[in-house]
């Protein structure tokens, strides 16, 4: 008995001190977390102060420290709860849905004018950390729109279903192709616009091969280096008056950044809106992890190189012969040494026009998205892109595709201020104007690559 007893005030003894040690420990551990999240924050704000002047993309700190949440489903809210920047974002969608006419455009020129002017020049790359993130800011990233106002809208209003408020949360970036082929093109870009007047430093335009315009003052009109085109004739036309519009319309489209270098936990992307540059450039220049500017002894090559990015596409083979003419292909070698050179684990891009809107290469360290389509879209050049998505990445750096199709319409208890385009009639069933939130499946339409 006495042995037993003393058996277990040793056990007691033991359990009491483990306690003791094991909070300790906590103590200590969560006063580690709080110093490196303080050390962290401190070198954030030491690298954006020595690089002040050039690329860094600054993320304003967003006011509540909640903990990084897994990477995002679309989950949808239970009611029409909507912040204020939410509701300007569906404003502006409903806003320009309605055509502008031809009276209404020296107004428009006007408005186009003064956001151009308010715009700082940038720099042809940008770095973006975020690793340095510690709250649950989303990333957005958009690929072709191509002057289609029920895409470009659809992402919007896709967006705004969520429990997640994107609109005052997340950073957008969009990588090209604003310009030619839709069917909409003041609609598109007062939308375009607007946005990213609403969204500040939020909302990133990177350069595709369609903004590859230029003011030609001799002849006093747009030119563009694609063919065919449609933007710049247009424009021409209904705006050849107004030297000022066209030539700063030239100059902030076809000046856009090309790039950017993104840090996340799981490694370092590239985004961009073709890929890679041409084999003969590969070992003449390296993008620097340190502010993602391109090293290289030779000017030429960095102008080839960023050339060639905005117009490459890669394919499945080894190896790509690669031709003289402006869009040239590459092959998972050329990719793996592009990667390998300059420390980047992923690219993603857009460009290409792939059915499901999204297309994976080389194990998955490739993406193609393509935002503009559906079959239904009448604004849309592209009707063979039957699921244009977005890509959502979470501060961990893992990447979702999501459809910005809206198949249904929603008119239930007020819920109905979506003005949904992409709508397919055949797919609603019998009563399509009272569908529950439930129906719009929104999880179904989820790609998930990496898993
Ligand atoms: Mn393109």
């Amino acid at each position: 008995m006495i042995r037993i007893m003393f058996l277990s005030v040793i056990i007691l003894g033991i359990i009491l001190t483990a306690s003791i040690i094991l909070n300790m420990y906590q103590i200590r551990k969560n006063r580690l977390l709080r110093e490196e999240i303080a050390s962290i924050r401190k070198a954030g704000t030491e690298l954006t102060k020595n690089i002040k002047n050039t690329q860094t993309v600054s993320i304003p700190e967003k006011k509540d420290n909640s903990v990084a949440q897994p990477t995002p489903h679309i989950e949808t809210k239970a009611e029409a709860r909507k912040s204020g920047m939410e509701q300007k974002v569906l404003n502006l969608v409903a806003k320009y849905r309605k055509d502008i006419e031809e009276p209404d455009l020296p107004k428009i020129e006007a408005e186009l004018i003064k956001f151009f002017d308010s715009q700082p020049k940038q720099p042809y790359y940008m770095l973006m950390d975020r690793r340095m993130i510690k709250e649950d800011r989303r990333l957005v990233i958009i690929g072709d729109t191509h002057c289609d106002y029920n895409s470009l809208s659809g992402i919007f209003e896709k967006l705004s279903l969520s429990s997640y408020d994107y609109f005052e949360n997340a950073i957008f970036v969009f990588l090209g192709d604003y310009l030619d082929r839709g069917y909409t093109l003041f609609e598109y870009l007062m939308l375009l616009v607007g946005f990213k007047k609403l969204l500040g430093d939020r909302c990133i335009f990177l350069k595709g091969n369609h903004e590859t315009i230029r003011y030609n003052s001799t002849l006093q009109e747009l030119a563009s280096s694609v063919q065919p085109v449609s933007t710049c004739p247009t424009l021409n036309e209904y705006c050849g008056k107004n030297k000022v519009f066209l030539s700063k319309f030239a100059d902030y489209f076809s000046n856009l950044p090309i790039y950017i270098l993104l840090k996340t936990q799981k490694g370092t992307d590239l985004l961009v809106h073709g890929g890679i540059p041409r084999d003969r450039y590969m070992d003449g220049f390296i993008i620097s992890h340190d502010n993602a500017e391109m090293i290289t002894d030779d000017e030429r090559i960095k102008d080839a190189v960023l050339e060639n990015m905005i117009w490459s596409d890669p394919t499945r083979e080894k190896l790509r012969l690669q031709g003289a003419s402006s869009r040239f292909e590459f092959g998972q070698d050329q990719f793996e040494k592009f990667a390998f050179n300059n420390k980047i684990d992923r690219i993603i891009r857009s460009h290409e026009p792939v059915e499901n809107g999204v297309e994976p290469y080389y194990d998955n360290r490739l993406y193609t998205i393509f935002s503009t389509g559906g079959t239904k879209n009448k604004l849309t050049y592209y009707d063979s892109v039957i699921n244009p998505v977005i890509g959502i990445m979470g501060v961990d750096g893992e990447i979702r595709f999501e459809s910005i199709l809206i198949k249904k319409v929603i008119q239930k208890n007020g819920f109905n201020s979506l003005n949904v385009i992409l709508y397919d009639k055949e797919d609603a069933g019998s009563d399509p104007d009272i569908l529950k939130l439930d129906d719009l499946h929104l999880n179904n339409e989820f790609f998930i690559i990496n898993q």
